[in-house]
């Protein structure tokens, strides 16, 4: 055996025998490992038998000692609507990390793939090394992508920023950048079941401070219309509730004639009473085919959208080129991307206007900061994701991005009710249009275990979409 071998090998021992410790010190500390309904702890299985993670050429920060994430626990709780949090433990006493890893309908899939398969792989690397760590676990596996492996990825992506912001004394933003800008302008949603409820809850916003406001009304002879059958979405209204999901899938009916009538209307109506400042936007929810979307963007053309969202289905990229081709109408798309490199070719071609993927189930801040640098170099702006169904930290995520970024375009936001306050604290705050983050280190979220675990995990369910002959549709 050559010198270098030996001493590798006794670099990996030396690893091993610290893995072991870390393990045995999580029993120690009561880390049971059990699932209940409310919370699962992921415990690593396996570290007697494990090589280190982190690759050994890449050595620790200078002047700190090494750090090593020691524990995984995967929290599944439902204060008001389910939520996946990971909280990344390091061997620096007190130091941790919080990720939300939430995606609609689907969180225990997204818990099992943490706990079961990734927290194995997290035990003992060093929580420092965010980037390596991201190409790791999206291209070790081999089977990379899909939203349910993406979504685990930005649950611990965020939780490692969460750690380096902590650990250097400073807010994620400063650490992408510093601030590029005062906040993030927001926008908040309307709906309602006619012109008038979506125009009274619109100006409620417009009190509250909003200058920005998503329009969507039901669409009259149909059954449930995207955005709208929850009932009416006041601006001060909380995330949403699991409580107005079905605990199977309930089924709206759609047709694309009426709302291809019904829709330029709304926005008539909302223009000639709202007057030409505020920024009006409307989502299509991918439920529209290329024609039916060039033609309602090409009648929206005369209420001056600030964009028109998710037009189309995502397998549909070059269908985005016939949009552009009828109408001046700005377009956003990207919810429903799980990869990088969907966002590649409305971009390059400058076929959208704003990219709105979401950074929960895109990978995290590592993937979205690659995002909106591509997007700045062919003038597309950010529009991330900002629903009630993903939890506080990607929301604070958003805005750490959005602040540090120069092709910033715009945030969609929730208010959060206190029942998720008291479980998961530090969202973004919003104020006189604009959200905001904090200068506490790292991305200003926590979890509260104990309050966690009251709440335990709801199924629920999205509604799905038929037409009037009985088909499916997108919803
Ligand atoms: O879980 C689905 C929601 O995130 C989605 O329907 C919300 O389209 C949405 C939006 O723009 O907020
Ligand atoms: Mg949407």
């Amino acid at each position: 055996m050559t010198d270098a071998n030996r001493s590798k090998q006794e670099s990996a021992r030396r690893s091993f025998l610290k893995i072991s410790a870390a393990a045995s010190l999580a029993e120690l500390l009561n880390w049971s490992g059990s699932s209940s309904a409310a919370s699962h702890t992921g415990k690593w299985e396996g570290a007697e038998t494990q090589a280190p993670q982190s690759s050994p050429a890449l050595s620790p920060l200078a002047g700190l000692p090494p750090l090593k994430i020691t524990e995984v626990r995967v929290i599944v709780t439902c204060p008001d609507r389910n939520y996946v949090l990971v909280k990344i433990l390091t061997s620096e006493p007190g130091l941790y990390g919080v990720g939300d890893a939430t995606l609609n309908g689907r969180e225990l899939a997204v818990a099992e793939d943490l706990e079961k398969h990734i927290a194995p792989l997290l035990i003992g690397r060093d929580p420092e090394q965010i980037e390596d760590t991201w190409q790791y676990l999206y291209r070790g596996p081999y089977w990379r992508g899909g939203p349910v492996q993406m979504t685990a990825l930005a649950g611990v992506d965020l939780a490692l920023w969460d750690i380096k912001g902590k650990r250097a004394g400073m807010p994620v933003y400063q650490l992408l950048g510093g601030r590029t800008r005062i906040g993030a302008m927001a926008y908040t949603h309307a709906s309602g079941k006619d012109f008038a409820e979506v125009e009274d809850v619109a100006r409620k916003a417009l009190a509250r401070g909003f200058k920005c406001v998503r329009a969507q009304v039901a669409i009259p002879g149909l059954e449930g219309t995207y955005g709208t059958s929850g009932g009416q979405k006041k601006p001060e209204a909380s995330a949403g509730r699991v409580a107005n999901m079905a605990s199977l899938p309930s089924t709206e009916i759609f047709e694309p004639a009426p709302y291809l009538r019904t829709v330029p209307r709304l926005f008539e109506h909302l223009r000639a009473n709202l007057g030409d400042e505020v920024e009006l936007l409307h989502d299509c929810h991918e439920k529209l085919d290329p024609i039916q979307a060039a033609r309602l963007a090409h009648d929206l053309e005369p209420y001056h959208l600030f964009f028109l969202e998710d037009p189309l289905r995502p397998e549909y990229k070059e269908s985005f080129r016939l949009i552009r081709e009828h109408s001046t109408t700005p377009i956003a798309m990207g919810e429903l991307f799980n990869s990088l490199w969907d966002c590649v070719p409305l971009i390059k071609e400058q076929w959208i206007d704003y990219i709105r993927c979401d950074l929960g189930h895109i990978g995290g801040i590592t993937a979205a900061r690659k995002v909106a640098i591509l997007a700045e170099l062919f003038q597309v702006r950010t529009a991330w994701h900002g629903p009630g169904d993903i939890g506080p930290p990607t929301h604070a995520a958003n805005v750490h991005v959005d602040i540090s970024i120069p092709n910033f375009g715009i945030q969609e936001m929730v208010f959060f009710p206190d029942v998720a306050r008291e479980v998961i604290p530090g969202a973004p705050e919003f104020k006189d249009g604009y959200m905001n983050v904090g200068d506490s280190p790292g991305l200003g979220c926590d979890v509260n275990e104990e309050a966690a675990r009251k709440y335990p995990y709801r199924r629920a369910y999205l509604p799905t979409a038929r037409r009037k002959d009985g088909s499916v549709h997108d919803w």
